[in-house]
């Protein structure tokens, strides 16, 4: 279904038409590959640097001699460009607008200028407790402001944030703490969401049991709560920003030193740390936000992520506050107390632009239409879909019921180690298709190439995986301490250039359709799960003896978690052990990492080399079992009916 119409429609009745019209994007996006240094050395403008940058591009894909440098000689500040030139010009603008879990709580309004302030204090205290530039600072923190001042803080200063998501466990934080050999932990009491509350200071004083004695643990008081102190570790944060100047001065920071860290799942071991530099993390992350959505300063900017996922670190924090916008922070969640929060909110702060997720849209959607139709969207321009493909039918009850059919759907599509965007619609530009991210954003040069035989597929209507020939300034530089993965995960099995992960077909039109993981990567409720890391806590369980995790379709989460648990033998397979491991799962990973359906069997399917054979595991748990292809390769062709008779996917 082609909405060309409808959405020329919709530019008429929002009165907002796009700064450039279809033709000029596109002709930007050609200029962007015909020349790269010339297009990025002018996008760069858009930053205030200290010293602007005269080498714009630096980048090889070459297997061995990865290196991806954009803007080299450049200086700047993060900071000082998402907040102390929107000081200069219109202090009193309300940079960040948050609502509370609970829909009684005063909401904040926080000025450019109480913004400076506040991140200021982070900063001094920070400084004051010995951490520098290039130190790293972990932060495990509620979806408050407090975090983005603590990120904003270290950006100042030129530390290196990494923010863990707060619904991890202590082990996956402790991880984190030690592979980036963190200084400090920001971390918060208590963080309340969707009525509960996860007690994050006691976490992280469990997680910290397993770090150096030397990491400082800073806590916000968020709720008040009545909270464990370890004196000499542990910082009153809330306490000694109060006390603090409002001022420090911003470093001057080159544009290729680490801006933060990001941990995020992969095929194998452990999560890697994404790093991602200044300069051109930040160029395009401002970029993407503005044109992508065109955005206009007097709108109010919505997206629905937490900042411990990359989304919420280039949509919520890095790129509309590089461009001065008024950034809506939320800290519950869509369905709490009922499914009318999300339009509540939209309709209470006059929300623009609305940026959320398909797991989110398909939760709302199994409520029932009358949830959002009582509501006043009536300040709403855009709408934005991230993080797993969108089925068309949640879609088309998006664009319905949200859009009141009007609006358009953008459907982002990027990734952690992208920075930005990369496949996407140009709002009024871009004819959109239903399910399909639709074409590549400037810079971007996807192809599509056939998985088998490593052919770059030159045709439209084709399908394989989806790589990207030549770098952009959002791209991530490497893993933290391991360049060596770095090359290997994204540069090894597609010699020159950048593998995704994903699945894709481009249609006829030229339109990409992301078909999802072909790896080992899970996509659950939008989050990144390895089948690995899974299975490695699973395992760790002393009555598991091997474990086996795939995907399955499931209709609100996109996919769920299903787990194939081979016992220790005498051990008895019972419910009550069942609940025990996903209990196990829960602490060892985080509650998002919980298997949805834990089948006991007495043997997994293995070739004789002693490869699991995944594929037939996916097949029983997709309740597709009548096509398992060829088996004979199996060690033990007889374990696949003890497995098909007692599946837990029946649907
Ligand atoms: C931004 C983000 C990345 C993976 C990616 C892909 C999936 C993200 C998508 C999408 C289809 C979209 N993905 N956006 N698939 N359409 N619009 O989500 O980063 O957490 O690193 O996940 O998510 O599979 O490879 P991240």
């Amino acid at each position: 279904m082609m909405l060309d119409n409808e959405l020329h429609a919709a530019r008429e009745a929002t009165g907002t038409a796009a700064k450039d019209g279809a033709q000029a994007y596109y002709d930007s996006y050609t200029a962007s590959l015909a020349d790269p240094d010339r297009f990025w050395g002018e996008q760069a403008r858009r930053l205030t640097w200290i010293s602007p940058p005269t080498r714009i591009k630096n980048t090889s894909f070459e297997k061995g001699n990865v290196s991806i440098k954009w803007y080299e000689d450049g200086t700047l500040n993060v900071s000082a460009n998402c907040i102390d030139r929107h000081v200069a010009t219109n202090p009193d603008k309300v940079a960040i607008i948050w609502e509370a879990d609970n829909p009684k709580a005063p909401s904040r309004h926080i000025t450019y200028r109480e913004l400076l302030e506040e991140t200021c204090r982070i900063s001094n205290v920070l400084k004051a407790h010995g951490v520098k530039k290039g130190d790293r600072v972990v932060i495990y923190m509620p979806m408050i402001p407090e975090t983005a001042f603590a990120m904003l803080a270290c950006a100042r200063i030129g530390a290196i944030h990494s923010v863990v998501f707060g619904g991890f466990s202590p082990d996956s934080l402790a991880n984190r703490i030690n592979d980036s050999d963190a200084k400090v932990v920001i971390t918060a009491d208590f963080a309340p969401r969707g009525g509960k509350t996860t007690p994050l200071k006691s976490n992280a004083d469990a997680a910290l049991l397993h770090c150096s004695d030397k990491v400082k643990c800073m806590v916000i008081r968020h709720t008040g709560g009545q909270i464990h102190w370890t004196p000499g570790r542990d910082i009153d944060l809330t306490d000694e920003m109060r006390k603090a100047p409002s001022y420090c001065s911003y470093a001057e920071i080159g544009a290729e030193d680490p801006l933060f860290i990001l941990y995020t799942s992969g095929s194998t071991g452990k999560p890697k740390g994404v790093v991602h530099t200044s300069g051109g993390y930040l160029a395009y992350a401002s970029l993407t936000h503005e044109v992508c959505f065109d955005f206009q300063p007097d709108d109010i900017w919505w997206c629905t992520a937490d900042v411990g996922w990359v989304t919420g670190h280039s949509y919520i924090v890095y790129g509309p506050l590089a461009n001065g916008a008024t950034v809506l922070m939320f800290e519950g969640i869509p369905t709490w107390p009922d499914a009318g929060r999300f339009w509540d909110v939209v309709d209470k702060h006059k929300v623009t632009h609305f940026h959320s997720a398909p797991t989110a849209i398909r939760s709302l959607m199994a409520q029932g239409p009358e949830w959002v139709d009582g509501h006043d969207l009536s300040s709403l321009k855009m709408l934005g879909t991230v993080g797993e493909p969108i089925n068309p039918e949640a879609w088309n009850w998006y664009h319905q019921h949200v859009g009141k059919g009007k609006l358009p759907v953008i459907d982002a599509y990027w990734q952690t180690e992208t920075g930005g965007h990369l496949i996407c619609p140009h709002p009024y530009g871009t004819p959109l298709k239903p399910g399909s991210a639709t074409t590549p954003f400037w810079g971007i040069k996807p192809v599509v190439v056939d998985a088998a035989t490593g052919q770059v597929q030159e045709d439209m209507g084709t399908e394989g995986v989806l790589c990207i020939a030549d770098s952009w300034p959002g791209q991530a530089r490497t893993v933290w301490g391991d360049h060596a993965r770095f090359e290997d995960t994204y540069f090894s099995q597609y010699p020159g250039l950048y593998f995704t992960g994903d699945g894709c077909r481009r249609d006829e039109d030229g339109y990409y359709w992301i078909t999802g993981r072909v790896d080992d990567v899970l996509n659950v409720s939008g989050h990144r799960m390895g089948t690995a890391e899974i299975e490695s806590a699973l395992v760790a369980h002393e009555c598991v003896a091997e474990a086996a995790v795939v995907g399955f379709p499931h209709d609100i989460k996109g996919q769920g978690i299903y787990a194939y648990v081979s016992l220790m033998r005498g051990v008895e397979p019972t419910e009550e052990l069942r609940k025990q491991l996903e209990t196990w799962v829960r602490q060892e990973i985080g509650p998002i990492a919980k298997p949805d359906l834990i089948q006991f069997a007495p043997g997994l399917p293995k070739t004789r080399s002693g490869k699991i054979m995944r594929r037939i595991l996916r097949k029983i748990a997709e309740n597709d079992h009548g096509t398992l292809g060829d088996i004979s390769t199996l060690a033990d062709p007889g374990v696949v009916d003890d497995l098909i008779a007692n599946r837990m996917n029946r649907g």
